[in-house]
């Protein structure tokens, strides 16, 4: 380890004097939603659902507007978001499964091992969908599952093995399923059901709660009355309760802030909300007049304030850094009939932009992004270019850990975006969706892709193309107007941006 090896480039001077002064290094807290689009959030535009405590913080912090996750679905984006490096460069990066093994390796540096290096505790609770152990299928779901959080700098954890709509339904507190009776052991399969268990496909009987969309799949094994993908068997005792979810695992974010208000610490929080299967606690249902999906931004919502009130709780407030982003862009049928799309009304998850979840377009990866630090950022909207793979070398940044020997080659210091002194971030960020594309702050390339351009399960536009597609986002930013043909110049740099990237390395080994 290059340990805290002190850098001072001029250009954070400024800052450093600002971190020494506030003896305590800040908490940092990094919530982090699931599925939430750009146009979501009442302080991002929304003005069919209201989310007071997230736009509390957005009032008093930094909303970017042109801000990035590294790709457009969950398992990519959290592997970005956590080492810095863009998911494209290697396989198996792609929406794991819950007996997926475990896709960052503990010999890889992230954002968690810098924060130990900078002497915080660390946390990760909630969904995880990074996968667990060294081998897929191998798991021990009944005893110590390793590698995992620990191994990859999370001194605790309290998580979601992958997704709410997938086996197994668990939480897994320091890498041992909570509750779990040793008579009861739990299995797994995502190949075959276990004989004499109910599926949804043949049981739609014992669906009381949800339904598959029909053609999406979800009709594997019956967990609470609602069907899965992927097939488990026994953990009775330990198997979550989806109403119940959102309070499970922020009670255990906000014990793990008041056990931890003392010393510096970092809480990786990524909610369920809003994933399917969208099942929120009653107290939320009916309440947002958008259906199920509207009640869980809610939820998400309630979750953001129990956080902040834990923090004034604990009298550290105003000394955490808080960050709210979301994984991905919005998707309204993910493959329930929770009724989303029928109470969707005017609202629109994803913005101004086009596409959304899984999409290249801009709605699969432009998403919210707050920074609060109260009282040492001033609240503004910024139209800075970030992306979540800079939380590595802007932290480093914010430690003076030098991290030049890592390999967070895509990682970039934005110390100065984050705090609101400036306006520029990125010269450009590479984006995945089907296909990569090449944003700046002007253009935006998309390579051709001979995939569907479009998925009538979902209704997303996936931004596939066979053509080169480039827009002009400061006229166009909804990308219908391809100019690629009317500007051959740059469409030629932009195409050399891309191909300099890749020869940096794509499809790399693990
Ligand atoms: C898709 C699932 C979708 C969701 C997604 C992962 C089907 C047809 N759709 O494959 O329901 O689980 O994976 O979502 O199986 S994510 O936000 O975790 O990336
Ligand atoms: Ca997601």
């Amino acid at each position: 380890m290059n340990k805290s090896k002190l850098i001072l480039p001029l250009g954070i001077a400024p800052f450093v004097g600002l971190v020494a002064q506030n003896q305590d290094k800040p908490n940092i807290v990094l919530i982090y939603a699931d599925d939430i689009g750009y146009g979501d959030l009442s302080c991002y535009g929304a003005t069919h659902v209201q989310t007071p405590n997230t736009d509390a913080l957005a009032n008093d912090g930094i909303r970017f507007l042109n801000a990035h996750s590294a790709a457009a679905t969950s398992t990519p984006s959290r592997y970005g978001l956590f080492t810095g490096e863009y998911p494209w460069r290697r396989k198996g990066t792609g929406v794991t499964n819950g007996d997926a093994a475990m896709i960052i390796k503990p010999q890889k540096y992230t954002v968690a091992k810098l924060m130990q290096e900078a002497g915080y505790v660390t946390a990760a609770v909630g969904k995880w969908h990074l996968g667990l152990g060294d081998k897929a299928r191998e798991q021990n779901w009944n005893g110590h599952i390793s590698p995992g959080p620990k191994e990859i700098g999370f001194d605790y954890s309290y998580i979601m093995a992958a997704t709410g709509d997938r086996v197994p339904c668990v939480y897994i507190e320091n890498q041992r399923v909570v509750n779990l009776d040793q008579k009861d052991p739990i299995q797994v399969s995502y190949t075959k059901n276990f004989p004499g268990e109910p599926t949804g496909k043949d049981n739609p009987e014992l669906l009381t709660k949800q339904k598959p969309s029909p053609n999406h799949g979800h009709d594997q094994s019956i967990v609470n009355g609602i069907s899965r993908i992927g097939y488990m068997k026994g953990g009775k005792s330990a198997l979550w309760e989806d109403e119940n979810i959102a309070d499970s695992i922020t009670a255990h974010a906000v014990r793990f802030i008041e056990r931890n208000k003392d010393k510096p610490f970092f809480l990786y929080f990524g909610t369920n909300s809003i994933h399917v299967p969208r099942y929120p606690h009653a107290r939320f249902v009916g309440k947002s007049g958008l259906g199920l999906r509207g009640d869980a931004i809610l939820e998400f919502d309630w979750s953001v304030g129990e956080v902040v009130k834990a923090l004034e709780k604990a009298g550290i407030r105003e000394n955490t850094l808080i960050i709210i982003s979301s994984d991905n862009g919005p998707v309204v049928d993910d493959g329930y009939q929770d009724q989303s799309v029928e109470n969707l009304k005017n609202h629109k998850p994803w913005g101004p932009f086009r596409g959304g979840k899984y999409s290249t377009f801009e709605a699969g990866t432009r998403v919210p992004f707050i920074v609060n630090w109260h009282g040492k950022v001033s609240a503004q909207k910024s139209e800075a270019l970030v992306s979540q793979v800079d939380m590595l070398a802007t932290f480093a940044e914010l430690f003076n850990i030098n991290i030049s020997q890592k390999e967070n080659i895509d990682s970039q210091p934005q110390l100065k975006a984050w705090m609101g002194k400036d306006q520029k971030g990125r010269e450009y960020v590479i984006g995945s969706g089907h296909s990569l594309s090449v944003l700046t702050h002007q253009w935006k390339y998309i390579e051709p892709n001979q995939g569907r351009a479009y998925s009538s399960l979902t209704n997303i536009e996936y931004g596939n193309n066979p053509k080169d597609q480039l827009y002009n986002m400061q006229i166009d930013r909804g990308e219908y107007d391809n100019v690629a043909d009317e500007n051959p110049a740059m469409l030629r740099f932009m195409k050399s941006i891309l191909e300099e990237e890749k020869a940096k390395g794509v499809g790399l080994e693990l």
